[in-house]
């Protein structure tokens, strides 16, 4: 079918919750993407770093298929023989002791707040319904309504109360906000090791540092999204390892867990955490699913295998050296971590959105985020040879005078 009804289509039977560039995908393989037409892209978003491994990986399909022809849902009324391996898995490389496996990065957010919560009640001894979490300006960790509750973005919020209560809002990179937010009743921090939706915002070293001693401090919980940032994305298997001595006491994981193929989150933590979660406190129908746990084992195995931490960390700094050669008027500043880079433009710019589409037009696609910031993020499977492609296309567009 054509481009344009495929467009028209969706605009006509889905709601507009969405604003995409204009381009139709059919296929996709590695770092490459296919229009409706055969024209070739390089995906430089990789669906917000859920495909670290690259589109359709053959060794991830190859677990889909064996697991697709055995049993693919059983629902957590009954065991099923692969999230145990799962769950071992993600805990043995993550080094926590134990997982809460969801679908959605939302859901896995919500989970590790009601698990804090609990905490707060049944060990910290917390009054009935008077848990407090402490959360930064400027986040992101999905769209439900207790989620954008605490968002700091107007178009997250509006329209959508009432809220959900419960959190207490403070400057991200900032100490001394959280020694000063901290009381009696706050039961955990939660943040993003770096702000991705927010403007790819690094905080300065030490800050994570800083925090996981206070929380320990004060006997709160510091739980990390790292659902964006996490499994290789920032040149570490979790960024808060730029730090030292950062480890969360909850990590929120989701995205390429599931390969590109599949949602899976989960929530990491100790025993002694998770004890405060029975049976029946929670649950999903699909999380832990067969399939899905084979997926996301897959594709964990595909980060190890391939070695997409290093590859990540060494071609990431290649990258972004690169990029802080280029020569623009409209550059404000170049800041990233391993393959996750933004590059912040200057007001006069007009909006990342127009670099974004002009990039599209030379294939290689890309979104903007915050206005004026363009985001990188290709799979970490992409090779040197290709990032010197997208460069030359990037150089291209943003050093063109008449744009
Ligand atoms: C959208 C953004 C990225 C996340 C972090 C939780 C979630 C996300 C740190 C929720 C999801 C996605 C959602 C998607 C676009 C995308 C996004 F621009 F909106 F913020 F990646 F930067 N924590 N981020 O980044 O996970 O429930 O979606 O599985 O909402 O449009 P989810």
């Amino acid at each position: 079918m054509n481009k344009n009804i495929l467009i028209q289509t969706v605009n006509k039977y889905c709601a507009h919750n969405y604003h995409p560039l204009d381009v139709v995908l059919s296929r996709g393989h590695g770092i490459w993407v296919y229009d409706t037409s055969g024209k070739k892209y390089m995906d430089f978003l990789s669906a917000y770093s859920a495909l670290n491994q690259g589109h359709t990986h053959e060794k991830i399909i190859r677990a889909i298929k064996k697991q697709l022809n055995k049993i693919t849902l059983t629902s957590r009324a009954f065991y099923n023989n692969q999230l145990g391996l799962f769950a071992k898995d993600l805990c043995k490389l993550t080094s926590f002791e134990m997982a809460l496996p969801m679908n959605t990065g939302a859901e896995a957010v919500e989970t590790a707040i009601k698990v804090a919560r609990k905490w707060g009640y049944y060990k910290k001894g917390v009054k009935g319904g008077k848990a407090e979490i402490i959360v930064c300006q400027n986040n992101f960790h999905g769209r439900t309504i207790s989620i954008i509750s605490f968002s700091t973005e107007k178009q997250y919020r509006d329209g959508f109360g009432p809220y959900t209560k419960g959190f207490r809002i403070i400057k991200f990179n900032n100490l001394k906000a959280i020694k000063e937010a901290i009381g009696p009743n706050t039961v955990a921090v939660l943040l993003e090791p770096i702000q991705a939706e927010g403007g790819i915002i690094i905080p300065d070293k030490g800050y994570l540092t800083g925090v996981a001693n206070i929380c320990r401090k004060n006997n709160v919980l510091f739980m990390l999204d790292e659902i964006q940032t996490g499994l290789g994305r920032t040149g570490k298997l979790f960024a808060y390892e730029h730090d030292y001595n950062a480890k969360p006491d909850l990590l929120v994981v989701g995205k390429a867990l599931g390969g590109g193929f599949y949602p899976v989150s989960a929530v990491l933590a100790s025993r002694s955490i998770f004890e405060v979660i029975t049976p029946g406190d929670h649950g999903s129908t699909f999380g832990g699913n067969p399939l899905g746990s084979a997926i996301a084992r897959a594709s964990l195995r595909v980060i190890v295998k391939e070695n997409l931490v290093e590859r990540s960390a060494e071609l990431g700094r290649y990258f972004l050296s690169k990029l802080k050669t280029l020569q623009s008027k409209w550059i404000k500043e170049i800041r990233g971590k391993g393959l996750l880079i933004g590059i912040e433009l200057h007001k006069e710019a007009g909006g990342a959105r127009r670099f974004c589409e002009a990039l599209m037009t030379e294939f290689l696609l890309c979104k903007e985020t915050h206005e004026d910031v363009i985001r990188f993020a290709p799979p970490l499977i992409i090779k040197k040879g290709e990032i010197d492609s997208a460069f030359k296309i990037i150089k291209k567009v943003l050093e063109n005078p008449n744009l």
